[in-house]
């Protein structure tokens, strides 16, 4: 095996001492999507060092495919050779990996994490069919991209849907308004930032970097205008630029660590090892085959073996995801 990774280094022209350290976190993102700038707000408020590598807006992404197996969100953290897939779960990762401080300063978890049913549904998508719909310059690779991802939207009859998603757009404005006028504290969950504010204010951030009408249409809401501010104030992070192919080369030459095996339960009879396949069970139904490695009521890993890249593990949140044998 090591010896196929040496090959596979000296045919990238890549020296070991540029890999770097291999349990660096390493975001494949692209810096106009919004679940993308969730983590990067996570890499602020805890201030993290992270490699930024950019990927493809549209398929085919071939480098991000190899790496997860088939899933092609954005963003996606890799540590090594474990590959995290799904914003809820990487911010697990990261809060597991790096508790202080707290991405729940007032506990709260579960309403937490429960919450992005409500930020990456009910509020993000009117966000994204106005960006999609009011944007005149969007070049058409990505509408037809987007056409066959977002089967929430119908793009056929983007035009007459757009009165539907600014009313729905800011009928979420209205209840974090109405939250924000509510509390005495400079954040949602106390005074200092938490998960909870970055799913509020990830599609806050995207009309504001995406919908023309963004002025007018946050204009009443001054309270999230104040703590957008604050919410900004934290920054990004430390961020470093990777190229994917250095970001292959860490996964090929790391080992996944070792998971937590898959629990017994009366509502499944799924065993470690099984071959399954993981699937989102909202939108962009990409499949991701492998062996079950880990699976319990928060999550999902399965192990992949990869000519290029050996063996490598792939996560994915228990919340919104499906498993079953391939
Ligand atoms: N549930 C996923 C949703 C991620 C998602 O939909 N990301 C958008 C970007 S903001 C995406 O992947 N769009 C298509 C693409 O970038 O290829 C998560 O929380 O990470």
């Amino acid at each position: 095996m090591l010896f196929y990774i040496h090959v596979y280094l000296i045919r990238l022209r890549i020296p070991v001492a540029r890999i770097g350290t291999m349990k660096q976190l390493i975001l494949h993102h692209h810096d106009p999507s919004p679940f993308a700038e969730k983590i990067r707000l996570v890499f602020g408020l805890k201030d993290l060092e992270w490699s930024s590598v950019q990927v493809p807006m549209v398929m085919p992404k071939p480098d991000l495919t190899a790496l997860t197996g088939g899933y092609r969100k954005a963003p996606v953290l890799q540590i090594g050779a474990d590959v995290f897939c799904d914003t809820s779960l990487i911010a697990r990762e990261l809060e597991a990996r790096f508790p202080a401080p707290s991405l729940f300063p007032a506990g709260q978890t579960g309403l937490g994490y429960a919450l992005s049913r409500w930020s990456d549904k009910a509020f993000f998508e009117p966000g994204a069919g106005l960006s999609m719909g009011e944007n005149t310059d969007i070049p058409q690779a990505v509408l037809d991209d987007r056409s066959k991802f977002f089967n929430f939207m119908d793009f056929r009859t983007m035009e007459s849907q757009m009165p539907h998603c600014y009313a729905q757009f800011q009928a979420q404005c209205q209840l974090l308004e109405d939250e924000l006028n509510g509390i005495e504290t400079a954040y949602l969950t106390g005074e200092t930032p938490s998960w909870i504010d970055i799913q509020a204010y990830f599609p806050v951030w995207m009309a504001n970097a995406n919908i023309p009408r963004a002025v007018e249409l946050m204009a009443p809401f001054p309270a999230i205008k104040a703590w957008s501010e604050r919410m900004e104030a934290f920054g990004r992070g430390r961020r470093a630029e990777l190229e994917s192919r250095h970001a292959l080369a860490i996964a090929a030459v790391s080992e996944p660590e070792t998971g937590s095996g898959v629990e017994e339960n009366p509502f499944h009879d799924f065993e470690s090892g099984d071959d399954v396949v993981v699937v989102p069970d909202d939108y962009g139904f990409d499949p991701v085959q492998g062996r079950l490695h880990t699976l319990n009521a928060r999550k999902i890993a399965v192990e992949r073996n990869d000519t290029k890249l050996g063996d490598t593990v792939v996560h994915f949140p228990r919340v919104g995801y499906r498993v079953d044998a391939a």
